[in-house]
């Protein structure tokens, strides 16, 4: 593929095809997540392209959770593998969390690309698709399948870009799900605990800040700032904001 002009007006959302398709020919997207990207692309479209006040609040309250749990799991697939792998390596990082691939459209070959590629991107550990892995009750996915170090024994898992049913079986489980999801109707973003409604590539680095600039608080402190999240709130403040966006292109 060709090189895409700095001047173009698209050049950020092409370039993240770019690297999903580099992703799929790598062995680390598979042929559906090409598809989610797309409807990621159009919610951001609506959205206005930007991190809005409501991510905002979604991150700093994803943050003082992270900083607060004792065994936080952020949760690979292959879109957030191709499009922010070595952000996310940094986001484990920097909240001291274990980093687990989990595949929707599981192959021992996907599992085992995209742990080499976070490997090579600095991760020391990246757990999944070991021998006698634990199961997720009541779900039916692929997903059901993680590793007993890592989602089974967490309290709480960071996912992005996934359907709704594990973050459901996940919360049943008793974990804390904090979600980052373009399309604030989608199961995932409604069922999780705290829902960041961004692109993983403006969403992920900002997290990784948010961590930075908690770090050294008080314990009462970050739990406050969770316990003042509502997260119904933060998806009717993207839905009022998609609402109000169009009506005003629409008055022209
Ligand atoms: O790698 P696997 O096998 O685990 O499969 C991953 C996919 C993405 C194929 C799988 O999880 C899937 O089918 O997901 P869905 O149901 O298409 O949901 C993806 C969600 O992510 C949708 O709500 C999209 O709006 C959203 N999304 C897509 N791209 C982005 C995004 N959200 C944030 N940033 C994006 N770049």
């Amino acid at each position: 593929m060709g090189r895409i002009p700095a001047s173009h007006p698209r050049r950020e959302s092409l370039e993240a095809r770019e690297e999903l398709l580099r992703g799929f020919r790598h062995g680390l997207v598979c042929e559906s997540g090409l598809i989610a990207q797309g409807r990621g692309e159009a919610f951001d479209y609506l959205l206005g392209e930007k991190t809005l006040p409501f991510a905002r609040k979604a991150a700093e309250a994803g943050a003082a959770m992270l900083l607060l749990a004792e065994r936080p799991v952020i949760s690979v697939n292959g879109n957030l593998a191709a499009l922010c792998g070595k952000e996310a390596v940094g986001l484990a990082e920097a909240c001291g969390a274990t980093i687990e691939v989990n595949l929707f459209y599981r192959t021992k070959g996907r599992v085992e690309a995209i742990k080499r590629h976070l490997r090579r991107l600095g991760a020391t550990e990246v757990l999944g698709g070991e021998k006698g892995e634990a199961s997720i009750p009541e779900l039916f996915s692929e997903r059901r399948r993680v590793s007993r170090e890592g989602i089974y024994k967490a309290d709480v898992v960071l996912l992005a870009m996934e359907d709704g049913d594990r973050t459901r079986a996940l919360r049943k489980m008793g974990k804390k799900v904090i979600a980052i999801d373009l399309n604030p109707l989608s199961v995932t973003a409604r069922e999780a605990d705290v829902t960041v409604v961004d692109n993983v590539k403006r969403a992920v680095p900002m997290l990784v800040k948010e961590l930075g600039r908690f770090r050294g608080r008080r314990e009462s402190e970050l739990a406050r700032i969770v316990s003042g999240y509502d997260n119904r709130q933060a998806l009717g403040g993207a839905l009022k904001c998609i609402n109000a966006r169009l009506s005003g292109l629409a008055r022209g």
